[in-house]
């Protein structure tokens, strides 16, 4: 799968994709990752990619001209005839989540069109992007990061990226459930032992104990998404056991 980011950062997109797993995988060639500079596509002697908003107002709009041909530039070298989707990373955007992170892996090329300054021209957006997104509710200063974030994300779901064993780790979220909590050596740390039931060898009871305590984080910290989760018998017997202590709410807040 072949990944483009236009972008006024390229070095950045660069160097912050390159290590671990991505920068396995692309080294190996499962993926490919390539920044291209929207500056490079200038025409003016001083290279300039932005201007003032008509209308007035604060910071500046980028120009639709360089994207356009920054793009093109895109289309002629990846030589096929069917447009690629363009993904424009932005506050506005529909908010990007492991089932997109997961459609979006089924595509050959993905480009990114990451903007700055107060924005881009609307004619070039409207003329060639096919999916806005966001990746939560907070302004960032550019679409680099954004970008950089789902890239790492949708290429965790192309196959052959993850080897066996880092491929679990996907799973549970996908399965709308949280980790359970994982304990490595020494035995017994700073006076906290490890819970016996990891020491058992019993991998019945081993995968129970994970079970219910991927439960309790979920229904602890995002209890929004176990509407989501599929679970077995045994699961579902331990939510309902779960839901049925629940607390009352503290007196303070029942006035
Ligand atoms: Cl995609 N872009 C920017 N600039 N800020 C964001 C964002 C995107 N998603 C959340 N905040």
């Amino acid at each position: 799968m072949n990944f483009y980011v236009m972008t006024l950062f390229p070095e950045m997109v660069r160097d912050g994709l390159h290590t671990s797993i991505l920068g396995r995988a692309a080294d190996s060639g499962i993926i490919g990752i390539e920044a291209v500079n929207i500056r490079d596509y200038t025409l003016d002697k001083h290279r300039h990619v932005d201007d003032y908003p008509y209308g007035g107002g604060a910071g500046m709009v980028m120009a639709p001209e360089p994207i356009k041909r920054c793009y093109e530039a895109i289309l002629d070298k990846r030589g096929k005839k069917e447009r690629p989707r363009v993904v424009y990373l932005t506050p506005w955007g529909k908010v990007f989540n492991q089932t997109m992170a997961k459609e979006l892996a089924a595509e050959e090329d993905l480009v990114f069109l990451c903007g700055h300054y107060e924005g881009i021209d609307e004619r070039i957006l409207s003329e060639i992007v096919t999916d806005y997104v966001s990746i939560g509710d907070y302004v960032l200063s550019g679409g680099e990061l954004p970008a950089m974030v789902m890239i790492d994300a949708i290429a965790r779901m192309v196959p052959g990226v993850l080897t066996n064993e880092e491929s679990g780790m996907t799973e549970s979220f996908e399965n709308n459930l949280l980790e359970y909590p994982q304990y490595t050596r020494p035995e017994v740390w700073n006076g906290e032992a490890v819970p016996e039931v990891l020491l058992s060898g019993n991998h019945q009871k081993i995968a129970e104990w994970r079970m219910e305590r991927s439960i309790d984080r979920t229904l602890t910290y995002r209890p929004e998404l176990i509407r989501g989760a599929v679970l077995d018998k045994k699961a579902q017997k331990y939510y309902k056991k779960r839901l049925s202590e629940a607390d009352l709410p503290d007196s303070k807040d029942n006035r």
